[in-house]
Order: C-alpha cells, then sequence, then structure tokens
C-alpha cells in the first residue's frame, strides 16, 4: 500500500494524471492550484550552481585521531582517540554542473568536521598548491579556463595567455598536464588543505602547518586517452565509483598528516612558506601522522545533502587559525558571500550545514527561510543583562596571529632564498617525476596546446617551459612543431 500523495501542504490530491478543466475538451480552471504548483515548483527546483567546482559528489565518514598532536594544537576534535563525524565534497573546478568527471583538472577536496566546537570546513584540493597567490587574480584565472564571452566556447588559446602572462602558474600547471591531473576515482587521490594554517596548543604556543591526506587506495590516474573516452560514455564515473564502492561497503580510506613549522621559522625558510604556489619540502618538515579519515556514507539526498552542502575556510574551530597567506584571507570572505547568495542567508541552519555536535548561541536571526530560533527569553542584543550568550575577548588569538609591517601596500610577497616562479616545477619534473610520467607530461601539453595555441601565446609557452626545465622545453617544442 504506497502512500497517497499530497500538495506542499500535506492535502491529499485526487490526481496526477489529469489537469482539472471545464468540461473534457474547456479551459484549465485557475483554481487548479495543485497543477499550479506542480509547474511552479519545476520551475524553480534549482539552485544556482557553484561558479567553480559546480560537478561533484560527496558523502559522509569520519575521523579518527591515532596519532598525538596535543603538543601543536588544542583543537579538540584533534585529540589523541577522538572521532568526528566528517562530510566530503570531491569535485571538478571549471566545468560546469552537466560537465564530465574526467576532465583535466584539480579536483576539489572539501571537508566538513562536525566538531564540539563547531564545524571545522578544511576545503582543499587534490594538489598541494594553486595557480595564483593573491585572491585578486582568482576572477580573471577562472575566466580564462571557462568560456568566451561570444562563441561560449573554452579556448586553450585564452588558457595558455592567463598561464604565460602570470609565470607562478607554472607549479600548479605541471601537476595538472601530469598525471595528477586526471585521478582514476576520488578514491586514489590525495587531498590537501594547500594553504598554510596556524595551529594554537593549550599553552596559546603558535605554529604553522599544512594538512595532507593520503589515499590509502594508492594514487591511480587515467590517461588522457582513457579519460577522454569515459568523458562520453560515462561522465559521471567519479560520481559512480565513490557511490557504489560505499554501497558495496567498500569504505575509501585517507591517513591524515601534517607538516609543522615552529612560527619563528618562516622567516627564514628558503621559500616563502605562506605563497600558495609553493609546498614546504618534505626533507625540511616532515610529515607527521595525525589520524584515520574513512568515507562509509552515502547522502541519502544528492540536492540537499551535496548541491546544497556547504563549505567555508572562515570556518575554523579553536585551536585552528589563519595565516598570511593572501589566496587563505581572500577565500575566508568569499565562501559564505557565495553560500548566501547561492543557498540563501539561513544556509548554516540546513541540517547538512548545520552544527549537529556543538550548540549554536548566534545573535543572528530571522532572515528568509529561518528555521531554528533562540529561546523566548534571551535577548536579540549584546552585551544584555538577561543571560544572553557572552563572548570571550582573551580567546582572541585563537584565529591566528602574527606580526606584520602595518603600512597599507598592494605588492608581491617578499622572495626567500629560493622563491622564483619556476623553481618548484623544475624540481618537480627533474627529482619527482619518472621518465614515464615526463613521457606523458609532454605528451599532455603539446597535445594541449596543439589544441588552438597560436602566436603570441606559442612563444611564450616554449618560454614557459623552458624556463621550468630546458629538457621540458625542447621537448615540448619539438612535439608542437612535428604535430604542426
Ligand atoms: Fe574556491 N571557491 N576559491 N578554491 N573552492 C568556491 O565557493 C575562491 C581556491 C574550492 O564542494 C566557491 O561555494 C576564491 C583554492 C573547493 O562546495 C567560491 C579563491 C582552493 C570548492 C570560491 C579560491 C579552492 C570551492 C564557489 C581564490 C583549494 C568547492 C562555490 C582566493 C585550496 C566546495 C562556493 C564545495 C568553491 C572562491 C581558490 C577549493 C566562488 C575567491 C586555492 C574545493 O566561493
Amino acid at each position: 500500500m504506497t502512500p497517497r500523495t499530497t500538495t506542499n501542504a500535506g492535502i491529499p490530491v485526487s490526481s496526477d494524471n489529469e489537469s482539472l478543466t471545464a468540461g473534457t475538451q474547456g479551459p484549465i480552471l485557475l483554481h487548479d492550484h495543485y497543477l499550479i504548483e506542480k509547474l511552479a515548483q519545476f520551475n524553480r527546483e534549482r539552485v544556482p550552481e557553484r561558479v567553480v567546482h559546480a560537478k561533484g559528489g560527496g558523502a559522509f565518514g569520519e575521523l579518527t585521531i591515532t596519532g598525538d598532536v596535543s603538543r601543536y594544537t588544542k583543537a579538540k576534535f584533534l585529540q589523541p582517540g577522538k572521532t568526528t563525524e566528517s562530510l566530503v565534497r570531491f569535485s571538478t573546478v571549471a566545468g560546469e554542473q552537466g560537465s564530465p568527471d574526467t576532465w583535466r583538472d584539480p579536483r576539489g577536496f572539501a571537508m566538513k568536521f562536525y566538531t564540539e566546537d563547531g564545524n571545522y570546513d578544511l576545503v582543499g584540493n587534490n594538489t598541494p598548491i594553486f595557480f595564483i597567490k593573491d585572491p585578486i587574480k582568482f576572477p580573471d584565472f577562472i575566466r580564462s579556463q571557462k568560456r568566451l564571452p561570444g562563441s561560449g566556447l573554452r579556448d586553450h588559446n585564452m588558457q595558455w595567455d592567463f598561464w604565460t602572462l602570470r609565470p607562478e602558474t607554472a607549479h600548479q600547471v605541471t601537476w595538472l598536464l601530469g598525471d595528477r591531473g586526471i585521478p582514476k576515482s576520488w578514491r586514489h587521490m590525495d587531498g590537501f588543505g594547500s594553504h598554510t594554517y596556524q595551529w594554537v596548543n593549550a599553552d596559546g604556543e603558535r605554529f604553522w602547518v599544512k594538512y595532507h591526506f593520503k589515499t590509502d587506495q594508492g594514487i591511480e590516474f587515467l590517461t588522457q586517452a582513457e579519460a577522454d573516452k569515459l568523458a562520453g560514455s560515462d561522465p559521471d564515473y567519479h560520481r559512480q565509483d565513490l557511490y557504489e564502492a560505499i554501497e558495496r561497503g567498500d569504505f575509501p580510506s585517507w591517513t591524515m598528516n601534517v607538516q609543522i613549522m615552529p612560527v619563528d621559522e618562516a622567516e627564514g625558510y628558503r621559500f616563502n612558506p605562506f605563497d600558495l604556489t609553493k609546498v614546504w619540502s618534505q626533507q625540511d618538515y616532515p610529515l607527521m601522522e595525525v589520524g584515520k579519515w574513512t568515507l562509509n556514507r552515502n547522502p541519502e539526498n544528492f540536492f540537499s545533502e551535496i548541491e546544497l552542502a556547504s563549505f567555508g575556510p572562515s570556518n575554523v574551530v579553536p585551536g585552528i587559525g589563519f595565516s598570511p597567506d593572501k589566496m587563505l584571507l581572500g577565500r575566508v570572505f568569499s565562501y559564505a558571500d557565495a553560500h548566501r547568495h547561492r543557498i540563501g542567508t539561513n544556509f548554516a541552519q540546513l541540517p547538512v550545514n548545520s552544527a549537529k555536535a556543538a550548540t549554536v548561541n548566534t545573535y543572528s536571526k530571522e532572515g528568509a527561510m529561518a528555521y531554528t530560533f533562540s529561546d523566548p527569553n534571551t535577548p536579540v542584543y549584546a552585551p544584555n543583562s538577561f543571560g544572553g550568550p557572552h563572548a570571550e575577548p582573551e580567546t582572541a588569538g585563537d584565529e591566528g596571529l602574527w606580526q606584520f609591517d602595518g603600512r597599507s601596500v598592494r605588492a608581491g610577497y617578499v622572495e626567500h632564498a629560493e622563491d622564483g616562479d619556476f623553481t618548484q616545477a623544475g624540481t618537480l619534473y627533474r627529482e619527482v617525476l619518472d621518465d614515464g610520467a615526463r613521457e606523458r607530461l609532454v605528451d599532455n601539453i603539446v597535445g594541449h596546446v596543439l589544441g588552438g595555441v597560436r602566436e603570441p601565446v606559442l612563444s611564450r609557452v616554449f618560454d614557459y617551459w623552458r624556463n621550468v626545465d630546458a629538457d621540458l622545453g625542447k621537448r615540448v617544442e619539438e612535439g608542437v612543431r612535428n604535430g604542426e
């Protein structure tokens, strides 16, 4: 016996097949409010897709702390033995909602931890770095990866025009056009916080930190040819892979590690540790194991739990703070702004975004679709004399503290001893990739450039890769010239 169909107001309805008319061939009657509700609701089923990271998928899981980092952070959910419920959303960056999962792109790796001190969001990617180092360039960068204003088509010449005019992109572009640019599945890729964050321990001591989530499934990738085929035959390949793995009880897991840098080592470090286009050498700052992160529950409803999920770098909990990384500070504004626009002012009240393990004592109130509200006796202002929530000024440093010269300037970062736009890209090519990976990198670059790059951009492409590594530059130019 199936349940009775109702209107949105719970009123039983008589038909989902016939509209209400005057006689069998007469006009539809205005008071067929159920027909109107169905058509009006249908017109309003979409919320704006994410302007980047539109295509994705996700799951729930938990983080269990197996190590001991209490020396470095007082964050309650990171204390030894703690287990915390978690949500993740994986995604591509440039493609729209209907685009193929297997396009070459960094992958979003957005994690939410429902901690007893509120939701902690670590919104990373599957690469430890990014293309740019100042948020003011982000709209420009993304638009160069998306579509031409006239034709509405994507354009490799536009992509390389931006990349070769902003050489700081070289490290991430080397990652992107290498094997990591198309993971075999979301289960077979690492996740990174990418930025440098600040950890604060119970004694108020501060450390710089970088997060690494190493896949326990092993790194595996798709070749360009395999990915192109799947883009046509199975555009939701990654989304389906994760969903079916969890359905069959094959729960993917990652080992959470961090790199820790004492705050007073930042200034003298050979790379600027806040420059998002740079990694910290793991020889200099080895990985320290923190815990095990496992995905073990699929969403019940994709739209309500994944499409409406909101992740924000501003969601940091006591013991974790920001850093001088300008990209991080730009993101701290942008994500909640995006959620207010895309989902609505009360986006944090949706079940998937709510602080499940903490009590919310906010002075925010009302606004569209307000669902939760405070005790009627709680004052709606602070300070007050009637037992309303109070803030604690002595915790001000919890969101990160650092020294800086206070004059306002528009300038790039101070370069450290071994900084430079191409240094780490060259190290990646020469010391991290093996011969096979170098071969595939050259083939991928050549194939991408032959996809429409022309002068004056083309000459800059050859210079760009020669600056990364002379051998690489030579192989790219030969490959393109032979392929023309
Ligand atoms: Fe994002 N980014 N981003 N981004 N980003 C968004 O927020 C932004 C950057 C990342 O599955 C948006 O809700 C700025 C780096 C992920 O819901 C938006 C800058 C990294 C996701 C936004 C960056 C990321 C987003 C679009 C330059 C890796 C998907 C919709 C300062 C460390 C999260 C939204 C999800 C989504 C802004 C650069 C990762 C527009 C301004 C670097 C994984 O707010």
